[in-house]
């Protein structure tokens, strides 16, 4: 058997999205140099007009989501990064925003098979996101280490590559009830 696990040195090969809030750029904008720092010291050719990686701004960390996904069904990118900082105000909408934003990034991820790294702050106030954004650290540079371990991770995990594994196992007996991955698609796809 093996052991897996991500590497951060081949990242030549990587592409990746950062999908950013525009709310509180203040914030925003300073977890996007962390994590362009972690990226470009690794490698990667952070520009826009480069092949390694593309930027997405939205309005709020509301709509991540949604770009994510997107960006995912694409299967353009090796992980896709999610920049946004939630500062608890006086009205619910702190909850609501962060609690969509985390069951959605968490939603994307799982449903598509493509890396999305929450890198979104949630914070009670400005003060604790911006010591988060740079002023004592910055936690874009490790929303980056985590993409880069994750991208190269899900790389190694290739089903071409742990192939050999299903090639070996044993068939099952006759008398196993069978349970194609075609048996398991949506019937609305039309696979049978
Ligand atoms: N968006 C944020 O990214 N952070 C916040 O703290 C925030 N708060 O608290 O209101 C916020 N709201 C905007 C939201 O993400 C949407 O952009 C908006 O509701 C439109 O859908």
């Amino acid at each position: 058997m093996a052991v897996f696990e991500g590497t951060f040195t081949q990242t030549e090969p990587l592409r990746f999205a950062l999908v950013i809030g525009r709310f509180n750029d203040l914030v925003t904008i300073k977890l996007l140099e962390g994590c362009q720092d972690c990226l470009k010291r690794h490698g990667v050719d952070t520009n826009p007009n480069g092949n390694q990686v593309d930027y997405v701004w939205v309005p709020g960390s509301f709509e991540i989501p949604l770009v994510a996904r997107q960006l995912a069904l694409s299967h353009r990118y090796d992980a896709i990064i999610c920049l946004g900082a939630v500062i608890k105000g006086q009205t619910p909408h702190f909850d609501y925003v962060a609690a969509e934003v985390a069951k959605g990034v968490a939603a994307t991820g799982f449903q598509t098979g493509v890396p999305v790294i929450f890198g979104i702050l949630t914070v009670d106030t400005m003060q604790q996101a911006l010591e988060r954004a740079g002023i004592k650290s910055n936690h874009g540079w490790n929303y980056a280490m985590n993409a880069l371990e994750m991208a190269s991770l899900m790389r190694q995990l290739r089903p071409s590559l742990v192939e050999p594994y299903v090639r070996n196992a044993q068939p099952l007996p006759a008398s196993f009830p069978s349970t194609s991955i075609g048996s398991l698609a949506p019937e609305s796809e039309g696979l049978s």
